[in-house]
């Protein structure tokens, strides 16, 4: 049973499943709520900074993040959109740093799941920031509707992301001319109880991009990728295939901590995002990053669900839809 936003009101105010509370500097945040688990969300970024199945946080937050309007908050879940690391526009867009609207908000109470999906258009901002050149070489602007689906579950967290290309065809002499082109990342701090003891599984086999080494395309020889140095590696088309052993044999991408005796599972559309980033700061990048205390690095790691190597192409009015699961313990639906 589905309750619109109106009926939603009530069980705002009474708190059951949805609050709107003032966060830190007074940015406003939702927090759902079931029986066994909650997620904290900024309107700010639609940025999740908190994630918790019976009372245990599996995302990592920096006790020196920023709530400041146009800065990412440091931790959680930064919504990397539509480009990822340096490019044409701000290191990673800017989906994290723009406010996004409340554009529903469900309740499932005999699925016990509170869904909330947020909006963003294009606005005075990012049209300020992301135009396309079109073939006739005029700057037209990137006109789009992403919706940002956040589903929280009693025991699992649900991400969908969709894109559309509102451009209308009208605005160009061609289709061709209007393509909205972009990368995604959900880009997922996790907390550990140490770097040492935490290892990463399902990446064995995969060429990924080093960005350690010169940008390297470097092959995964580890079923076990531990974390022992600064780490920043874009792993490549981590989908299932014959060589990964298709089916039972199948080693579903898993956070491993020996630590905390935990795992979590991760799951992905992996037709529209097939790259995986792996980064952890380590000493020295900790030591340089104003939001991250410098021995932060010891208790997360990122592991990052995206499409980076191949960005999106949409012909206006094309959609883009993905979805990313995160699943702790021994939920996995794999
Ligand atoms: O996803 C890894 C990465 O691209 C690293 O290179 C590092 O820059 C990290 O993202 C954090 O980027 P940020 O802009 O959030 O400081």
């Amino acid at each position: 049973m589905n309750f619109s936003l109106e009926q939603l009101q009530s069980l705002w105010n009474k708190g059951k499943y949805i609050q709107v509370l003032k966060g830190n500097n007074d940015l406003s945040k939702l927090v759902l709520k079931t029986s066994t688990s909650s997620c904290e969300i900024y309107i700010h970024g639609a940025h999740i900074t908190s994630f918790k199945t019976n009372s245990i946080e599996h995302l990592f937050m920096s006790e020196k993040s920023g709530f400041q309007d146009m800065k990412a908050i440091r931790g959680g879940v930064p919504l990397i959109w539509p480009q990822f690391g340096n490019g044409k526009i701000q290191t990673h867009g800017f989906a994290r740093n723009c406010d996004w609207e409340i554009h529903k908000a469900l309740v499932d109470e005999k699925a016990q799941s509170v869904q909330i999906e947020f909006l963003l258009r294009n606005n005075d901002y990012s049209d300020k920031i992301w135009n396309c050149n079109i073939t006739s070489g005029k700057e037209a602007i990137n006109s789009f509707h992403t919706i940002y689906r956040v589903t929280l579950h009693p025991d699992f967290l649900d991400l969908e992301f969709d894109v559309k290309n509102t451009c209308t065809s009208g605005s160009s002499s061609s289709d061709s001319a209007n393509i909205l082109e972009f990368q995604l990342a959900f880009h997922t701090y996790y907390q550990i109880s140490n770097i040492e003891n935490v290892y990463v599984l399902g990446l064995e086999g995969r060429e990924y991009i080093d960005k350690m080494n010169n940008h390297k395309i470097t092959k995964e020889l580890n079923d076990k990728v531990q974390i022992t140095n600064e780490t920043d590696r874009v792993y490549l088309n981590v989908v299932p295939t014959q060589s990964t052993g298709v089916g039972k044999n199948y080693q579903p991408l898993q956070l491993i901590d020996n630590g905390s005796k935990t795992s979590i599972t991760l799951t992905y559309d992996y037709q529209s995002m097939p790259d995986v980033v792996v980064w952890n700061p380590w000493i020295e990048k900790s030591k340089k990053m104003e939001d991250f205390g410098d021995n932060e690095y010891h208790n997360m790691i990122c592991i990052e669900i995206g499409t980076i190597n191949t960005p999106v192409k949409l012909s206006p009015n094309q959609s883009f839809q993905t979805k990313h699961s995160i699943l702790p313990s021994n939920k996995s639906s794999l």
